[in-house]
């Protein structure tokens, strides 16, 4: 009887032994494949705790969120992979998978998007939304994929003003001779240069040391730049002419986005594009904050009752443009 109960229990634990290595077998041949995020970088040259750095990083939630962790785009703040123009050379050839940029750097390799950024363009900042959410602003979104580009959506950029370290400037004759920095843009040139200034074009890494180094005498920006980079503290004039609004945007390279399947790449762009109305929230917020605490640093602030004289000097640069960017300017005029 003990024999047989042992022999029993004997079977019984080799058959468990089997039927359990079994079942692993199955499970793990069950199991799905455990599949890998593809990971894509971000590059932005504001730190983290700026309005349109944050408005990447919801990007990115989006994204996540709608490809069920499939795809995840890490954003790169405070240029971490780069200023700028080094940023976009990179997206071009597909080593940066994702930027947010302003397109006056941009321009320099899609000319046509200059049409945006013309000086004084704009009669409002919603005047420039519907600009940018309706056909124009699509239409120059698919005009990026010849360079290699995917244009995705469009940020706030506020509008910029001149300041610098030596006098208050009322109007355009006030500029004459100061070395103004201008990002990596020849409209931006041409601008300050019609203004009788003279223009210094540098990545904006550069710009603080500039400044107190007495490289440069000013530079252009819109309220938060002013204040996140503390130029305020070294070039405390700030004129407000609001010459420009320079749209931001999120561009893609076309090979890592070629890569993605047709319903992964809109995924993408329909977040972009839900992601502007948090930014444009959060840009709204800073823009009051950085204006409240540059005034407290102490910053002369010279309002510009009339643009005129500042907007007359600007004719020569709009009769310069090539024939496709005067006629996309006529058609951004007449967008009511
Ligand atoms: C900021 C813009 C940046 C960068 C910078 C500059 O307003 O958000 O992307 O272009 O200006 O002046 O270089």
């Amino acid at each position: 009887m003990k024999k047989l109960l042992l022999v029993i229990s004997g079977i019984a634990l080799i058959s468990s032994i089997v039927f359990a290595s079994g079942t692993q077998d199955q499970g793990q041949n069950a199991a799905p494949k455990e599949v890998k995020p593809i990971v894509l970088r971000l590059a932005e040259t504001h730190p983290a705790d700026y309005p349109t750095t944050k408005g990447d990083i919801r990007f990115a939630e989006l994204v996540k969120e709608r490809t069920n962790g499939r795809i995840i785009i890490e954003v790169y703040p405070s240029s971490q992979l780069g200023q700028e123009k080094a940023v976009i050379e990179q997206v071009q050839f597909g080593a940066i998978d994702f930027t947010r940029v302003s397109i006056s750097p941009l321009a320099s390799f899609v000319p046509v998007l200059n049409a945006l950024q013309m000086p004084y363009l704009y009669r409002s900042e919603e005047h420039m939304w519907k600009v940018l959410l309706g056909p124009i602003g699509k239409e120059l979104l698919a005009s990026l994929e010849p360079s290699g580009f995917i244009g995705i959506g469009w940020f706030e950029p506020g509008a910029r003003n001149f300041y610098n370290s030596k006098r208050p400037v009322y109007k355009p004759e006030d500029l004459a001779g100061l070395k103004i920095r201008v990002q990596e843009s020849e409209l931006m040139v041409g601008m300050v240069q019609a203004l009788g200034a003279v223009a210094t074009p540098m990545p904006y890494g550069e710009v603080y040391s500039g400044l107190q180094t007495g490289v440069i005498d000013g530079a252009e920006n819109n309220w938060p730049s002013y204040e996140s980079t503390s130029h305020y503290e070294v070039a405390k004039y700030y004129t407000l002419d609001g010459h420009t609004r320079v749209p931001e945007i999120i561009i893609a390279s076309k090979i890592s986005m070629q890569k993605l399947s047709k319903e992964d790449q809109e995924i993408i762009k329909q977040a972009a594009l839900d992601a502007i109305p948090y930014q444009r929230q959060l840009w709204a917020e800073r823009e009051k904050a950085s204006e409240a605490k540059v005034r407290a640093g102490g910053s002369v602030i010279i309002e510009v009752t009339d643009k005129t004289p500042w907007q007359e000097r600007m004719q020569s640069l709009y009769a310069k443009q090539p024939s496709d960017v005067q006629a996309l300017i006529k058609r951004i005029q007449e967008v009511k």
